[in-house]
């Protein structure tokens, strides 16, 4: 018996899942693929990261007031421009524009979704050649079809949104999906140039060994959050533990690991910075829709994440996501 083994790639994944939705007019399928094409440029160019011509900083700095390196400006203009020559997508808010992007061509105008994106993650590693990754979030606009969108259609709390995923530029290049039907991951196999279905049906386990935080502003922590990271610390073998504390300061590299392992990940306020650092509509967002697909949570530390009501594109939050039953003791700490 032949021992061949269909691999299916991430196109003919996205077109199956349409024959799963008769009604289904493949708009949001071609979306990602559209989205797995840029990711594949974008691969290119970070593999290569390496090199002299490719790193350094580009001199101008983002709406976060950091140095923009290449990469990000790069990745940038990839996933802006297959979004904006697809028909699926209206408009475009990004970690590198202060301004939503609005594509306004008769065909766009008409198109169901807008796309919210960090295109390139953890930047500030490329330099040493650490993971990084691509975030995005989509969602339905909210406006009727025919106009250019407006901010309204980007400040959805993210129980709205339809899919969400990340790119991982790592020892391998993975796709990770969410919609509603579950979160699969694709590899890349660089000898076809396609992503390729690996990780079918994705859950976290409901526990893990793995807690993920900041520990050198550890201090700087509510009281009720240094609780909960000293019982990670003490977590005995009856308890499920030892815990190990891993961190890599990547967020697509760490909620990969997490999601894949069972883990959470923090990166709560501090009184300095009370909605701490990472984004809500194209980080936390994404991460959440993800986890919670996979069967874990995801909170700002006193909420849902997904009910909370954005009312600025860059906004920061406060930031817990990780496997259900270690969320759980968070939240019993932070009660
Ligand atoms: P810190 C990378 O710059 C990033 O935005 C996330 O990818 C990562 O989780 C976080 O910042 C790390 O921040 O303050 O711990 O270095």
């Amino acid at each position: 018996m032949s021992n061949y083994r269909k691999v299916m790639t991430l196109d003919e994944f996205t077109i199956q899942e349409l024959r799963n939705f008769p009604t289904a007019t493949g708009a949001l399928s071609g979306l990602l693929r559209d989205i797995g094409l840029a990711a594949k440029r974008v691969n290119v160019e970070v593999n290569k990261a390496g090199l002299v011509d490719i790193l350094g900083d580009y001199g101008s700095i983002n709406v976060q007031g950091e140095d923009v390196k290449k990469l990000d400006i790069f990745a940038n203009n990839q996933f802006v421009g297959v979004l904006r020559h697809g028909i699926s997508c209206a408009g475009v808010g990004s970690e590198e524009n202060d301004d939503i992007i609005v594509f306004d061509d008769e065909l766009s105008k008409n198109a169901s979704y807008v796309v919210l994106m960090d295109p390139l993650d953890g930047s500030s590693n490329i330099d040493v050649n650490v993971s990084i990754g691509t975030i995005f979030s989509v969602f339905r606009r909210v406006t009727p079809k025919g106009q250019p969108v407006t901010m309204e259609d980007f400040l959805q709390p993210g129980k709205f949104q339809v899919a969400a995923g990340y790119i991982i530029y790592g020892s391998s290049t993975m796709m990770v999906y969410a919609t509603k039907r579950g979160v699969n991951g694709f590899t890349l196999d660089p000898s076809i140039g396609e992503f390729c279905l690996s990780h079918p049906d994705i859950k976290t386990p409901e526990f893990g060994k793995f807690y993920s935080v900041n520990h050198g502003i550890f201090f700087q922590y509510a009281e009720k959050v240094r609780n909960y990271i000293n019982r990670c610390q003490q977590k005995t073998k009856e308890a499920g533990g030892p815990y190990t504390q891993r961190y890599i300061g990547s967020m697509v590299a760490d909620l990969h690991r997490n999601l894949i392992k069972g883990g959470i990940f923090m990166y709560p306020g501090t009184g300095e910075k009370p909605n701490g650092k990472l984004r809500l509509l194209y980080e936390c967002n994404p991460f959440g829709f993800i986890l919670e697909k996979a069967g874990g949570k995801a909170s700002n530390g006193e909420e849902r994440i997904l009910e909370v009501k954005p009312t600025e594109l860059h906004q920061r939050t406060p930031f817990f996501a990780g496997s259900k039953g270690m969320m759980e003791e968070l939240e019993s700490c932070l009660e």
